[in-house]
Parts: structure tokens; sequence; C-alpha cells
């Protein structure tokens, strides 16, 4: 069997045929950082990126080659290890002219050559509002293959949310993801962020639940029958280490908790949710038609053996029902879907 696979890999090699295959190193996944500003939207991204870079990473490696874009995320994750008895939003103060963008290379190790490249998308929060910005935004959504909604959730909860609107944008932030078309398949992540205080018991966890479901109710509604979507709500904490103490006039304010080390919770689940989704979009949709083809046809040939390895490893490890998570549809686009 061994030289009949190699002198296939030979044939296929020498008439071209995985050529486009190789050339797929081009292919990208786009992912929005959506929200609205200074709800958390950077430093989720930092940690998540610190997380990765720590742990096992589920069987895939995620590099930034780009050294400015490195020093910008270490520094957020150095102001988050740092932030002391008490925090503000000043942190998040946002150019509102241009979005943010981090550059990825996703490969099944460190010294594999890359296939995919992941670009993160920072969109400043205050585009929502922007009526010059409206076009731009529906674009970068358009071209988005997952969008990660960062949600405060202090605002949301507390107060019966009073302070819901005004900080999270919920009205205009429904608005811009129902107006897409979802022709493509597209993975949504509702993340309720700064939420220390909202997921400590099983009754926190589920009341936190209720309150998105009914705060993104319309959007929620309006995607049920698109099999293209995937929604999940996937609860983190940043930081681990602070509470929310209340409102000072109109900022948001926290207190660190025995003055405990930062020590996030969760933060690798929205990445971990967005690589399996890239993953099965990449061989579903990115890769030439002879290379799907040829990869179902002769499955020994073991086509992206790593990258559908990482899909199932991936998809054992999110928490689609546990810890305040829910995967409310499209489970079909995240696992591995036999290709
Ligand atoms: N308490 C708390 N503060 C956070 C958390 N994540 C971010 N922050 C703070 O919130 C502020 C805004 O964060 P940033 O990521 O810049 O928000 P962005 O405008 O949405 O990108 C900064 O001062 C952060 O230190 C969190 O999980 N908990
Ligand atoms: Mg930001």
């Amino acid at each position: 069997m061994n030289i009949l696979n190699t002198t296939i890999v030979h044939i296929l090699t020498n008439t071209n045929l995985l050529k486009e295959n190789t050339m797929s190193s081009s292919s990208t996944i786009n992912i929005s950082m959506f929200g609205a500003s200074g709800v958390g939207k950077s430093s989720l991204l930092a940690g998540m990126y610190h997380k990765m870079s720590l742990n096992d990473s589920c069987g895939v490696n995620l590099r930034c080659d780009n050294p400015n874009q490195k020093i910008f995320l270490d520094y957020k994750v150095r102001n988050l290890k740092g932030a002391s008895s008490t925090l503000d939003n000043s942190g998040g103060i946002e150019g509102t002219n241009a979005a943010k963008e981090f550059r990825f290379n996703l490969s099944a190790t460190p010294s594999n050559q890359s296939k995919l490249s992941i670009n993160f998308r920072d969109i400043p929060g205050a585009w929502v509002n922007d009526e010059t910005k409206r076009d731009t935004l529906h674009n970068y959504l358009n071209e988005s293959q997952v969008v990660m909604l960062a949600i405060h959730t202090p605002a949301l909860m507390d107060m019966k949310g009073k302070n819901n609107e005004k900080f999270n944008q919920v009205s205009a932030i429904q608005w811009f993801l129902k107006e897409q078309n979802f022709s493509k398949p597209i993975l949504i992540l509702l993340v309720p962020i700064k939420c220390e205080s909202y997921i400590e018991t099983e009754d926190k966890r589920r009341k936190l639940q209720e309150a998105i479901l009914l705060s993104y109710k319309e959007l929620i509604q309006d995607l049920q029958s698109k099999p293209n979507v995937a929604i999940a709500i996937t609860p983190i904490e940043t930081m681990g280490n602070m509470h929310f103490e209340g409102w000072n006039q109109d900022e948001d304010k926290y207190y660190r908790v025995n003055n405990n080390a930062y020590s996030p919770r969760h933060i690798e689940q929205p990445l971990f949710y967005a690589l399996n989704f890239a993953l099965n979009y990449y061989l579903t949709n990115q890769r030439s038609r002879w290379v799907r083809v040829l990869d179902k046809s002769l499955p020994f040939l073991n086509f992206d053996s790593n990258f559908k390895k990482a899909i199932v490893k991936l998809a054992n490890h999110i928490k689609t029902r546990e810890d305040g998570f829910l995967l409310l549809q499209g489970d079909h686009l995240l696992i591995n879907q036999g290709i």
C-alpha cells in the first residue's frame, strides 16, 4: 500500500494536480473583533494570543510574524497583568479611524509551513455610530468568517441592564449583523467579558445566558433559520482577578480580589471555536476542487491529516453546554465534516 501511495502522490505532484493545494498557502480566514468602544475587544485578542502561546494549543500553532503587532499584544497583556486595585475604561479609548489588523499564520506544528492565514481585525467600536464608516464596516463583516462580539457584562447585568444599550450599543450592533446576507458560512460568537462577578455559580451563569438571549433576541431569532450561521455564547474572564465594584458616574469600576494575579479563565475558548470553524471552512471551501475530490475518493493519501486531527481535538475541547457556554446553532459547521 505504501508503494502505491507514494506512486500516486508522485504522479499527482508531477502532473501539477496538487499545485493548487500548495497555492492555497494564500487562504485567509478573517475574524472580526466587534463590539462597542471600551468593552475589552483588544484585551480579549491579546489575552487569547498570550494563552495560546503558553499552553497546549490543540494541535495547531498560531504564529504572529509581525514584530510590531507582537509588541502591541504583549503590551496589552502586560497592562492586564499589572492592573492594580482599580481599573476603569480609560485604557479602551480607541481611535475611530483605522481598524487594526493582526495577521497570524496557522499551521499544525511550529515547523510546518502555514497554509492558512488568520487575520484578526480589531474594529473600532465607534464605527457603529459613524455614518462615514458604515460601508466599510459592512464590508468587513461581509468578509468575515468569524465575528467575535465582545459584550460588556456588568453593563448588561447590573441595575437590570440600565447601561446595556449605552455600553454595548446593542441596537446598532444587531442592525449591522442582521444586514449581512450570510451567503457563506459564518460563526458568530457572543462573548460576554469582564464577567468575573457573573459566572461564579450555576444560577449566575444561567441568569447571564438568559440576559444575553433576551438582549440579542432579535438577532438570534433572525438567524435561527440560516443553516450557514453558527452561533455560540462563550463567557470568559479576560483577567480572572478583577471583580465589578460599581459605577462611578458613567465609568465602570473594579477591584482586584485579594491582590490575586492575572489568571484568565476560558479565554482560549473563543479562539478554539474560531480555529475549529476556520479549519473546517478551509477544508470545505478554500481548497481547490481537485484536492477535495481526491481527498474524498482517495482518503489513504491523507491530505491535510494534521488539520483534520486538530479539528477533532478542537471539537473535543470546545465547551458547548457547560460553564455558561451554549452552542445555539450550527454544530455541523464546527465538527469534522468527514472531508
Ligand atoms: N475588569 C476587567 N477589565 C477589563 C477586562 N478586559 C479588559 N478590561 C479593561 O477594559 C478597558 C478596555 O479594554 P480594551 O481591550 O482596550 O477595549 P476595546 O476598546 O474594546 O478594545 C481596559 O482598561 C482594560 O484593561 C476584563 O476582563 N475585566
Ligand atoms: Mg481596542
